[in-house]
């Protein structure tokens, strides 16, 4: 059976930009691609390219997977598990820094960035990340590997270290090909509606997380920047603030913007963004209360398990073909 696998890092908390920008969209794909075996896993191997404490890294690895699970994702169709629960992500990443150059990692535009930002205690972690990452894709032999934008230059060196591998080692894996989300909607920053809504914004009022509260939701709704003319209106370049609030109202239930214009024609933004508070929250209530009762259940543990069973089984076979054609140890049987 062909394959699809994609990870997501346990940082930051996933807020309503992510779930209806790219989320939603991704666990559509479980029913729309019924020829395909999923595995999505948490990468907290690659959180740790930048120190995490302890606790924070576990509580924010099982939060992800309740999320996952709360947000839609089906177990029983997909294999969810924990990236360093399968020990064939790492050994599978020495294997591919032998076959991978120190100038093409060099060229690396997030890796770029983020020393930039960070002049000291940049570590080797965070400049091989990359090819942990092909690592988790090429251990699969995934044919589709849905990405965010950010990480096509990942998925192409991933691409070109399969196929230099290929050369080598006769054809052992299966070149992937990144399935860029049809993003859904872009939803943009409360508080700086020209900017995305983003996880790492330090504003906390920027944004609505997936497990805020309802006073919270209504609360960031209400002070969520427009502008004065006070009408409910559709206008992005213009009028981005009361624009992004009517995407959110339209992607979560459906109405077109000349709808919500026609509803709220006449009124201001207290009834629109009163609504809209109510709409949010109704739509997060059921994700948390499936978030809740799953984060700490055994229920999680067995779909955590059953994932990293089937992982293992694929992932362990493969590092060790790839030991063998290499040459390491002693010849196989
Ligand atoms: N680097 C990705 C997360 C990630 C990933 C992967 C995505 C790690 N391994 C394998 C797809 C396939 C990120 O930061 N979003």
């Amino acid at each position: 059976m062909k394959r699809i696998l994609s990870g997501i890092k346990p940082t930051g908390s996933l807020n309503i930009g992510t779930y209806l920008g790219s989320l939603k969209n991704f666990v559509k794909l479980q029913d729309k691609m019924p020829d395909y075996e999923f595995f999505i896993f948490i990468a907290d191997l690659h959180a740790i390219t930048i120190y995490k404490d302890k606790q924070e890294l576990r509580d924010k690895t099982k939060e992800l997977a309740a999320l996952y699970v709360a947000c839609g994702l089906n177990p029983e169709r997909v294999n969810l598990f924990i990236q360093s629960e399968i020990p064939a992500h790492s050994q599978m990443a020495y294997l591919l820094q032998c076959n991978s150059y120190v100038g093409e990692l060099e060229r690396m535009i997030q890796y770029k960035e983020k020393s930039k930002k960070q002049e000291t205690g940049i570590t080797v972690g965070l400049f091989t990340y990359p090819t942990l990452m092909a690592s988790d894709i090429l251990l699969y032999d995934a044919e589709f590997v849905p990405v965010g934008k950010d990480q096509k230059q990942h998925l192409e060196l991933a691409r070109d270290i399969a196929v230099r591998a290929n050369n080598r080692y006769n054809n052992i894996f299966t070149i992937p090909n990144p399935l860029i989300a049809e993003v859904g909607a872009k939803i943009n920053s409360l508080t700086d509606p020209t900017s995305k809504m983003d996880k790492s914004d330090d504003n906390d009022k920027s944004r609505i997380n997936l497990l805020d509260s309802e006073n919270i939701i209504r609360k960031r709704i209400k002070s969520a920047v427009t502008d004065s003319l006070g009408t409910v209106k559709y206008d992005p370049e213009k009028r981005p603030g009361v624009s992004n609030l009517m995407t959110i109202y339209n992607v979560i239930t459906n109405t077109s913007f000349t709808d919500i214009e026609e509803k709220y024609d006449g009124m201001g933004y207290k009834e629109f963004k009163e609504d809209l508070g109510e709409i949010v929250f109704q739509e997060l209530k059921p994700i948390q209360e499936r978030y809740y009762k799953l984060v700490n259940s055994k229920e999680l543990d067995d779909i955590l398990d059953k994932g990293r069973e089937r992982a293992n089984q694929v992932a362990s076979k493969k590092v060790f073909k790839f030991n063998d054609r290499i040459g390491l140890g002693r010849k196989r049987k």
